[in-house]
């Protein structure tokens, strides 16, 4: 959940998240010390009196500014790597939802059980109760087990939509005709929100998205529970 003032990333419930994160943290050290580095040099060049402008060359400076920066690309490339092939991986998940983007709500579907469906619409100012989110909360709360492999796929129904989860550290796009594919777990129960990251239209940022993460058995009472509900 984003707060007030909030100058970093949301937690992490997802094992990717963490690694993001971090990656993260990894990077901005590395800009630190750059930045310190060339205000550093700026500070010198502005004081001292240049004594040296008659060198022509300077063999070893020239290897070293020009070995240097590919260390540290190098240095920023592999971890980046990592993650993204990370990301890319597919364990044998337990559960399967479907994610469709609509102008202006979303619609999912578990498709390893029978009519399992339901829109996702904005909760209207009014319909509020104290302590929730104006503009975040929803009627229908995608509910999903925690600690489980989850395979999302995401597609659209009319324009280019995308389903994005901050603290998961998922963001892929709704386009229609076409099927995306992600993982997702959660490490923790809780409600974890997320907005459509793709101008979509006039109601672009009211379609927001909550997932709601509660233990495996109580998961399996809610599937059955809304399966007899529609009966
Ligand atoms: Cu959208």
């Amino acid at each position: 959940m984003a707060t007030p003032a909030q100058l970093g990333l949301q937690n992490a419930t997802s094992p990717i998240m963490e690694e993001l994160i971090a990656f993260h943290d990894h990077a901005l050290m590395i800009i630190f010390l750059i930045s310190s580095l060339v205000l550093y040099i700026m500070s010198l060049m502005l004081t001292t009196k240049l004594t040296h402008t008659s060198t022509m060359n300077a063999q070893e400076i020239e290897m070293i500014w020009t070995i240097l920066p590919a260390i540290i690309l190098i240095m920023i490339a592999l971890p980046s790597l990592r993650i993204l092939y990370m990301t890319d991986e597919f364990i044998k998940p337990y559960l399967t939802l479907k994610a469709i983007g609509h102008q202006w709500y979303w619609s999912y579907e578990y498709s390893d059980y029978e009519d399992l469906a339901f829109d996702s619409y904005i909760m209207p100012t009014y319909f509020l109760e104290p302590g929730e989110f104006r503009l975040l909360e929803v009627d229908n709360r995608t509910t999903l087990p925690m600690e489980a492999d989850i395979r999302m796929l995401v597609s659209s129904h009319d324009v280019l939509h995308s389903w994005a989860v901050p603290s998961l550290g998922v963001k892929t796009d709704a386009i229609p005709g076409r099927l995306n594919q992600i993982m997702l777990a959660s490490m923790r129960p809780g409600l974890f929100y997320g907005q459509c990251s793709e101008i979509c239209g006039s109601n672009h940022s009211f379609m927001p998205i909550v997932l709601e993460f509660i233990y495996f058995q109580d998961f399996e009472v809610w599937a059955s529970y809304l399966y007899i509900v529609s009966l």
